[in-house]
Formats: C-alpha cells, structure tokens, sequence
C-alpha cells in the first residue's frame, strides 16, 4: 500500500480522501489532477480506483467492426474517414457484403459494432433488414449499431424523431448505441473541430431517450486537439450528470486525437503521458460510469497496456477490421486473437474476463 504522504506530495492529499470514501470529486478536483506534475501518483490513484471496482480483472470481448460506409453528409475536421460520394476511396457496403464479413468472422462474435458515415441515401429500412438478418445468422451476438450521430441522421432523413429511430432499430435487434460522436462537447471546441455534427446537447438527450428505452450505450472523448483541460473536464462532468439521469453508459472510451490525413492541423499533438493522464483523470472523475476502455487501435498495443496502470479495464476486443483510425495513421494491427488479447492481459499483470457486449461475465 503505498502511504497516504506520497499522495499528499504531489498535491493530491484531499482527493485520495474522496476516492478512498467513494466521494464524488469536483471539476475543480478534475483540473488539478489533469495539472498535476507527477504522473506516476496520478495513476497510482487511478488504480486504487480501478481496483475497488474490477480488482484485478481486465475484460475483453470477442467483437467484430462493421464499418458499412465512409459516405458522409458531415465534414468533421478532424476526420480522415469520410469521403464524398465520387471521391476516391469511398465505399458502402452492401446487405451481403455485410453478412458475408460476420459469416467469415475468425470466431462466431458475441458483439457485432457497426458504425459509419451519415450517408444521404441509405434508408433506416436498409438497417432494420441487415439486423434481422444478422440475428439470424448470429443469435447470440448483440448488435451495438450506430453513434448519436448516426441515429440523429437517420430521424432527419426519415422525417421522425429520434425516439422512432431507436424503437424502430431495438425492433430490429439492436441493443446498444456506440459511443462515438461526442468529440467534446463544448460549442466553441465543436464550432472548430465538427461545424455540422449535432450538438453536445442533443447528443446527450439521444443516449438519455436510448437509455429509457432500454439500450446500454458507451460514450467516448476525443482529445489532444484544440481543446483545454477544462473543456476536458467540463465534458466528463456532462457524461456523469446524464448518466445520474439515465443510467445506462456502461464504458467510456478515451479517443486520442489521430492527425494523419486529418485537414485539422494542431500545434501540440499528444504524447504518450498525455494519453496515460486522460485515461486516469477519466477513470477519477466518472464515479458513476463502469469501465474504461484502453482502446489498443488507437492507443495501439502497448501504450493500451501501459494504460491498464492508469485506471482502464477494458481491452475492446478482437475486432478483425477496422477503418476509422487506421485512415487516421493508427499503427494497430486490424484484429487481434483471442490468445493475443488474454496474453497481452496476462503480461502486463491481469486477470483477463472475457465478457460479453454489456459487460456480463461469460
Ligand atoms: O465518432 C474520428 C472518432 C469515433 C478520429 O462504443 C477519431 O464501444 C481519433 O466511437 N482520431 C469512432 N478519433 C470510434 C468509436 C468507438 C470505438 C471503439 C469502441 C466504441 C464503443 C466506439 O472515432 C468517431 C470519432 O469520435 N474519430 N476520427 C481521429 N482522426
Ligand atoms: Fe462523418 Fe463521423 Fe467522420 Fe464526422 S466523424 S465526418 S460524422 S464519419
């Protein structure tokens, strides 16, 4: 056990308190640590955190990513996935393409993640088939289709809510919503980084409606751009309240901003210890949220591991094929096994769990 002088060296004497009596911390509390000089006591606090909740387990799923298409309506900054309609390089899937991958899958997937672009022409109805099908082909898998984004497009397109889009897509087999497309959730940072995305606000209500209806959902971050500690903290204190309201995130996924092939040029990209301290402030301040995923395609392999001494649990999975950060210069292999997942666990000093999309045990 290391002494409680050690956390009060480095400035975080009252916070070790909090954490030790399951105390909420402030967003004043979340800028200190985020300021805090030394790392290696801001993830010596993450892991006492961390292992209150999951001891010595890190959890992985056996995944696989659909990504139907890169055809997209927004022109997101920082984005090096999306294309054009006639540009090079776009592609949509289609029905077959889709069923043929989860067929071809290494090993039958317990969770089927499927995400894109905001395509003008592809009709929810296109979904709502694909779903059935997959739940025939994969009864046991569970289908987490679609950021906030995505289902806010797809009400827009069809002239209904967003609540109609969710009912209609449960009825089709889905059971979660993506994390993505929170970016930060400051209108000032998503004014230079995601113009026409919808806004922070909204996507929050479309997981609270998600979550009312009976969905999990995660939420993720996306850092290391133009964004300020603040803002930083600032979205995390948003996902917290939303999930005191709804309750259903069940990970937050940290996304370190990748900037190859990206229009958005920043001064200071991220480097290795920025990525250690985002995941161990997240894991501090979201008392309310699960798990923290250590997401090795962005991360890649073994900053991810390094990260599971930072405060994550959660490995992701065995994905198979991936597209959105390996546009963006992500250095990951497209899939790992289920062997290099539990021995990357096991290496770093784990208990690997493997566990289905909501996070049970199996
Ligand atoms: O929404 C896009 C982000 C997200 C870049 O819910 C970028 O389990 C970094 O949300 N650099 C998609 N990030 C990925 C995502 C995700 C991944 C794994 C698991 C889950 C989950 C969700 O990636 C997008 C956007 O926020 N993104 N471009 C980039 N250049
Ligand atoms: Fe489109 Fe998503 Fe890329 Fe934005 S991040 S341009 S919404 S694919």
């Amino acid at each position: 056990m290391i002494s409680k002088n050690y956390f009060q060296n480095a400035g975080l004497g009252s916070i070790l308190d909090k954490v030790l009596a399951g105390e909420r911390i402030s967003t004043e509390d979340g800028l200190t640590l985020f300021n805090c000089p030394d790392i290696n006591a801001l993830g010596a606090l993450a892991s006492i955190r961390r292992r209150q909740l999951h001891g010595n387990k890190t959890f992985y799923v056996i995944n696989r990513h659909i990504n139907y298409t890169n055809i997209c309506v927004n022109g997101c900054l920082f984005c090096a996935y999306a294309r054009k309609p006639e540009e090079d390089g776009s592609f949509k899937l289609s029905r077959e393409d889709i069923l043929e991958k989860l067929e071809k899958a290494p090993i039958p997937p317990r969770e089927v993640h499927v995400v894109g672009g905001c395509h003008h022409d592809i009709p929810l109805s296109f979904f709502e088939e694909t779903f059935v099908e997959i739940k025939k082909i994969l009864p046991q898998a569970a289908i987490k289709a679609f950021t906030a984004v995505e289902i806010d497009h797809l009400a827009s397109a069809e002239g209904i809510t967003t609540v109609e889009v969710l009912k209609r897509l449960k009825a089709a087999g889905s059971e979660m919503l993506t994390g993505g497309g929170a970016e930060i959730f400051n209108p000032e940072v998503r004014a230079k980084i995601c113009p026409e995305k919808l806004p922070g606000k909204e996507w929050l209500r479309i997981h609270g409606e998600a979550h009312e209806l009976g969905y999990t959902t995660n939420c993720t971050m996306l850092y290391g751009h133009v964004e300020s500690y603040a803002d930083r903290v600032d979205h995390l204190d948003q996902l917290r309240r939303q999930q005191d309201i709804s309750g259903g995130f069940n990970c937050l996924i940290p996304l370190p901003f990748l900037t190859e092939n990206s229009k958005l040029k920043i001064d200071n990209p991220l480097t290795g210890v920025d990525e250690l301290r985002n995941i161990a402030v997240s894991r501090l301040m979201l008392d309310n949220i699960p798990h923290i995923k250590a997401y090795w395609v962005m991360l890649g392999v073994k900053q991810a591991q390094a990260a599971l001494h930072f405060g994550a649990d959660d490995f992701d999975g065995t994905v198979v094929e991936e597209k959105i950060g390996h546009m963006a210069g992500a250095e990951s292999e497209q899939g790992l096994s289920r062997a290099e997942l539990e021995e990357m666990i096991v290496g770093c000093g784990f208990t690997p769990v493997e566990r289905d999309a909501a996070f049970n045990e199996v």
